[in-house]
């Protein structure tokens, strides 16, 4: 068996960053006072950056992204009711059941490939009879994660809105990597977001934040999220020095998803060229790639320090971030290659 003596290169999602020297100074430095009581200066100052950003009135600091889709989704729904949701998607698929758990709600999937429109979104609401669960939430992934950071264009967005207010419905918008679908094809964050009642972004993916993620939305719409965040356990103290990350993260990180981009385009080609199905190939920073033995590749790649996460069977994600360099991306595909020469596919 192969063993490496290198230094890792780690492509298992972009949540693996850690704050850079620069982060960590604007982190200590960080004016704090209670947020629970809406005192901390910093964190204040990170909601109403984020709310203008995205064009919305008000913004609320959460711990995480599955807060965000959780506080977003718990004050409009009630047990029983059901949510749509593209196919794989984090809020069906990734948060442990918490929709089901937390506010008793089904989830079901509508469309293809993590996207769907407006006549998905017409044909899966149901008629108001007693056998169907009421139909309250339309939840949009932007870029869709288990898709290949695939964008949800702006077009299919926009019909999806026309349909979700046709049935009254609350639309949320999974931005967790809106900043991505923001880099690659220039619409700025206030147009993606413009349509939606409720919308997040992780500052702790491709943004290089240690924690942290913002829903924004209309000024009665965040009150009630906001209740729903302290019942989920997701009000915080001093956190100021989180989201002094954020802040530095939105002003110095936003512009470089541009280089975490070419090399995901990068890394799929040399995939590609070493023999390996790449598909789709990628629009943002996520790369979902195909092998023969899912053990075998796996085992192979982690001998050589390249630490990619399989999805389900045959089936693999690398992801790309401010942690990895164009080079690291020459070297994964050294070592794959070497890897795929020995025989693993
Ligand atoms: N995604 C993680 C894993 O949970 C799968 C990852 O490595 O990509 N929405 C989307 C679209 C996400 O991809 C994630 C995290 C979340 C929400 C949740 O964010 P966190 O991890 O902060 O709760």
């Amino acid at each position: 068996m192969y063993t490496a003596c290198v230094a890792p290169i780690d492509l298992r999602s972009d949540t693996v960053t850690r704050p850079t020297a620069a982060m960590r100074r604007a982190m200590a430095a960080a004016d704090v006072g209670d947020d629970v009581y809406g005192e901390d200066p910093t964190v204040n100052r990170l909601q109403e950056t984020a709310a203008r950003l995205l064009g919305k009135q008000a913004g609320l600091f959460v711990p995480s992204g599955t807060m965000g889709n959780q506080a977003s989704i718990h004050p409009f729904v009630r047990p029983g009711e059901e949510i749509l949701a593209g196919h794989g998607a984090h809020v069906l698929r990734y948060e442990s059941g918490a929709a089901a758990a937390l506010s008793s709600v089904q989830v079901v999937s509508i469309g293809e490939g993590g996207t769907f429109d407006g006549a998905d979104v017409r044909a899966a609401v149901h008629p108001d009879e007693a056998h169907y669960a009421p139909t309250r939430v339309v939840a949009v992934e932007n870029t869709h994660n288990a898709a290949g950071g695939r964008i949800f264009s702006l077009e299919r967005v926009k019909d999806v809105a026309a349909a979700a207010r046709e049935h009254g419905l609350h639309l949320h918008l999974d931005g967790a990597r809106i900043w991505n679908a923001v880099v690659a094809t220039g619409t700025p964050a206030d147009v993606w977001a413009a349509p939606f009642d409720t919308a997040t972004f992780c500052l702790s993916k491709g943004l290089g934040s240690p924690v942290g993620s913002v829903i924004c939305g209309s000024e009665p719409t965040l009150r009630r999220v906001h209740r729903a965040r302290k019942m989920l356990g997701g009000g915080m103290r001093q956190a100021g020095i989180l989201a002094a990350a954020g802040l530095h993260a939105l002003e110095h990180h936003v512009e470089r998803l541009a280089d975490d981009h070419a090399n995901a385009r990068r890394l799929a080609e040399g995939l590609a060229e070493l023999g390996f199905r790449v598909d789709p190939m990628p629009e943002t920073n996520i790369v979902l790639f195909d092998v023969e033995d899912t053990g075998a590749f796996a085992r192979a790649t982690r001998a050589r320090e390249v630490w990619i996460n399989p999805m389900g069977t045959g089936r693999f994600r690398a992801v790309t971030h401010l942690d990895v360099s164009a080079d690291d991306i020459e070297d994964a595909l050294a070592r794959i290659g070497a890897a795929s020469r020995e025989g693993v596919r």
